[in-house]
């Protein structure tokens, strides 16, 4: 609709998504909106695909670098990984047709921590960013836009591309302006200042994104709903997972290491996580605060039920029932919430300051505690490290958390070495399975490895792994963190068999 478009001079720039795809070049960088299923560009994508379909058609290759904030939708990556349309990939993606490229070699992928982007590109170490496209809820009379329901790297995007493409989506409910927490201070070294946020409510920029309008070539109207991602209701290991995780909790709140309400937490994607969400909306503590990067449906919940009083994060990801709940009582969450671009939400200065609580899911971790987040059997990428880095280093605690198994009771989740590594036994405190959970803090790599087997483990692999570490304390020729070199992926290599472990 025009009221969305107050910028009478930019109204000459609405076209169709076709007419829009035609202004990307062959071997452009694009750097697109979205993160974790939300704000991302709905029609562009696929008329690019149209557009590469055509030029393949023609014996022509027509592939582009696709730059976001993190996962996007089955339009964006799913779109375009269909026609093999994407050169490269980054910083994150949980597409299962992206996914499969990449696992099958037809497309590079770089997998970098979220806080990382925007820095990267500034110093031009990622190459020119050529187009931005960029879904907006609205543009004010002044050419200022007002962001959608995420944020991402929107800011950097705008301020580096060469030419911007708009989607204007009036589905996104127009009272999110104001909610939006834009930081024009961040420099590159050897200018860096301090970034002036203490707490997790802190506004510390301005709510609108700037934007040259003279790089505006393009603006599409469109009217199409986020993703909506639907979270399965908590299963009993997501249940038993939050149980240890609260019990844990008041554990340190009772010796002093953790105040009543807690620390600020951040939360991952994904069921268990939501779960824990779940837990701690029916625990006993009050006024607590969320400094995360998603906004899942469980944090919404507690924002509800008055146990959390404000969360500051880069997206939402919410299920449609949830998004409903969001958009219906927009005026209740409206200053509740605060979204960032997601250098600051992720950024390590800030989750250090405010001693963030880190709660992320992986896919295996070894018995020392260093924890593979993306890689399943060593070599096939599953989604990305995405922000669990950011939080895990410099967070005040880090917890890892994962069913003791995978593949019905196929694959132990706790392993002899892990197969890749993404966060080494220095950035790992906690580890916690529907088992049980192990505070790796203060323990020596043998100390650990008791900890981890015997909190963690399924028992069915209990046995196994407490004779590898007892033959490894005997033959290794080193008794620091004992390993068995020459079997230490006989785990892996029979899962890759297809054999048990
Ligand atoms: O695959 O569905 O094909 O069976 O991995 O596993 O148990 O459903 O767990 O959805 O919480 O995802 C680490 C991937 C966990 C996620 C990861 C298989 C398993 C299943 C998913 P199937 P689950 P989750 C901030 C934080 C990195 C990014 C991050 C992730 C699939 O948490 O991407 O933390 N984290 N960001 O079967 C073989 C194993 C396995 C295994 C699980 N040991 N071996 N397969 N699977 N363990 C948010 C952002 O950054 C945006």
């Amino acid at each position: 609709s025009e009221s969305r478009i107050q910028c009478s001079a930019l109204r000459s720039k609405i076209m169709s998504a076709a007419e829009a795809a035609r202004l990307i070049q062959n071997g452009a960088n694009v750097g697109m909106s979205g993160f974790t299923g939300s704000g991302y560009p709905k029609v562009l994508p696929a008329a690019l695909a149209e557009r590469i379909t055509t030029a393949n058609a023609k014996g022509e290759r027509f592939r582009v670098g696709v730059w976001t904030g993190a996962s996007t939708a089955p339009e964006l990556d799913g779109a375009l990984a269909a026609v093999d349309g994407i050169e490269m990939r980054l910083p994150y993606q949980s597409d299962p047709a992206c996914r499969k490229r990449i696992n099958a070699g037809e497309m590079e992928y770089i997998d970098i921590h979220l806080s990382h982007v925007a820095q990267f590109v500034w110093s031009g170490f990622l190459g020119k960013l050529d187009v931005a496209v960029v879904e907006v809820g609205g543009i004010l009379e002044d050419g200022r836009l007002i962001p959608s329901s995420s944020i991402g790297n929107n800011k950097t995007w705008l301020d580096q591309a060469d030419k911007v493409i708009l989607e204007v989506n009036s589905w996104q409910n127009s009272r999110l302006e104001g909610m939006h927490d834009i930081y024009y201070g961040t420099q590159l070294p050897p200018n860096r200042k301090p970034i002036p946020l203490v707490k997790v409510s802190d506004r510390i920029g301005e709510p609108y994104l700037r934007c040259d309008p003279s790089k505006i070539v393009a603006i599409v109207e469109t009217h199409s709903p986020d993703r909506n991602t639907a979270f399965s209701p908590p299963d009993e290991n997501s249940r038993l997972i939050a149980g240890h995780i609260l019990e844990f909790f008041k554990h340190e709140v009772k010796k002093g290491r953790l105040p009543a309400n807690l620390l600020p937490l951040q939360s991952g994607v994904g069921n268990i996580a939501n779960a824990v969400m779940a837990g701690l909306n029916d625990g006993p503590f009050e006024n607590l605060t969320a400094y995360t990067e998603v906004l899942q449906d469980g944090m919404l919940e507690m924002l509800k039920s008055g146990k959390l009083t404000c969360a500051s994060a880069t997206a939402f990801s919410l299920s449609s029932d949830a998004l409903g709940e969001l958009n219906a009582n927009l005026d209740f969450y409206h200053d509740r919430i605060i979204l960032r671009a997601q250098e600051i939400s992720n950024h390590p200065e800030v989750i250090r300051r405010l001693g963030v609580i880190a709660m992320n899911g992986m896919i295996e971790a070894d018995i020392y505690g260093n924890v593979n987040s993306t890689h399943v059997m060593g070599s096939q990428i599953m989604n990305g490290i995405g922000g669990s880095g950011d939080f895990a280093r410099n967070g005040y605690l880090s917890i890892f958390m994962t069913p003791s198994q995978a593949k019905g009771g196929a694959i132990s989740c706790i392993v002899p070495m892990v197969s890749h590594v993404d966060h080494t036994e220095h950035d790992v405190q906690v580890l916690v399975t529907e088992q049980g959970l192990a505070d790796l803090r203060g323990l020596s790599p043998r100390q650990r490895a008791k900890a981890v087997i015997e909190n963690c483990a399924h028992p069915n692999f209990k046995p196994a792994l407490r004779d590898y570490y007892n033959r490894a304390l005997d033959q290794s020729p080193g008794k620091h963190t004992p390993h068995l070199l020459e079997e230490v992926y006989n785990w892996h290599l029979s899962a890759l068999r297809g054999e048990p472990m």
